[in-house]
């Protein structure tokens, strides 16, 4: 791999994103203390954990470690922060694991998830390291089918729970899922019209700045919202609906 890469002009959103990330983690921390009950503890664990470890490479790309060269075969040279999937990899599943404990689905359904989602940051990887342009689109492409296949079994699930969860823990998950479709389905767009495109409709000052506002929304916004919610969380899988047992 090549000689170290300073960041350029786009070091800014990096540093934002870091200063972001440990405000959200602090404000995770301070309201999870003290905490006793076992299913809200593993929310605010939950968060605790995402904040955390974007806030980690957020540092680690503002500070120049989480970038490196790109080469393609026509020669241009393209800065591609690695140190992004690396979040991804691990925080994306968590943020999924919030709204699959909040619908108390089961085991099969989370490892469906989980499966789908480290499916689609990994070929998403391939992508941005891909040399030529066409097999860059090519990986795009299957990253953003995973993501549709996901959200799907997303909807799908959430729906079939709706039957067991109360009317305010309903609206809670509508409402997060909701946030989760249009926050997550804007990544692939600002990676293909960005440098790892390759079209460079938009130029890696401007990615920057909007992948670290999608991230705090994702993260912070997201989890704070959910946090908010305490006794909706305190009674996930009771079985508070009247449904009759089969
Ligand atoms: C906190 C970070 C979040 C919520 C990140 C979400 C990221 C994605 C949904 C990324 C998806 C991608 C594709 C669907 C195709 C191109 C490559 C990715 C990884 C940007």
């Amino acid at each position: 791999m090549a000689a170290p890469v300073t960041p350029g002009s786009e070091q800014i959103w990096l540093w934002l994103g870091t200063i972001g990330m440990a405000l959200g983690l602090l404000y995770f921390l301070g309201r999870g203390w003290g905490v006793k009950d076992t299913k809200l503890k593993q929310f605010y664990a939950i968060n605790i954990f995402v904040t955390t470890i974007a806030m980690s490479m957020y540092f680690a790309m503002a500070t120049g470690f989480g970038l490196t060269e790109v080469e393609l075969v026509d020669g241009t040279v393209l800065d591609i922060y690695w140190a992004r999937y690396a979040d991804w990899l691990f925080t994306t599943p968590l943020l999924l694991l919030d709204l699959a404990l909040l619908a108390d689905s089961d085991r099969e359904t989370i490892y469906t998830l989980v499966g789908l989602d480290v499916f689609m940051i990994a070929t998403g990887l391939i992508g941005a390291f891909a040399q030529e342009a066409i097999w860059r689109i090519v990986w795009w492409g299957i990253s953003t089918g995973a993501l549709l296949v996901l959200l799907y079994v997303l909807a799908g699930t959430l729906s079939a729970a709706a039957a067991n969860q109360s009317s305010a823990a309903q609206s809670l998950t509508n409402n997060l899922k909701n946030a989760l479709v249009v926050l997550w389905l804007a990544y692939p767009v600002v990676w293909i019209i960005g440098t790892e495109g390759t079209l460079s409709f938009i130029p890696l000052y401007t990615e920057t700045a909007a992948f670290m506002v999608l991230d705090i929304t994702a993260k912070v916004g997201y989890g704070a919202y959910l946090l908010q919610n305490h006794d909706i969380l305190k009674s996930v899988g009771d079985g508070t609906s009247a449904q009759p047992a089969d």
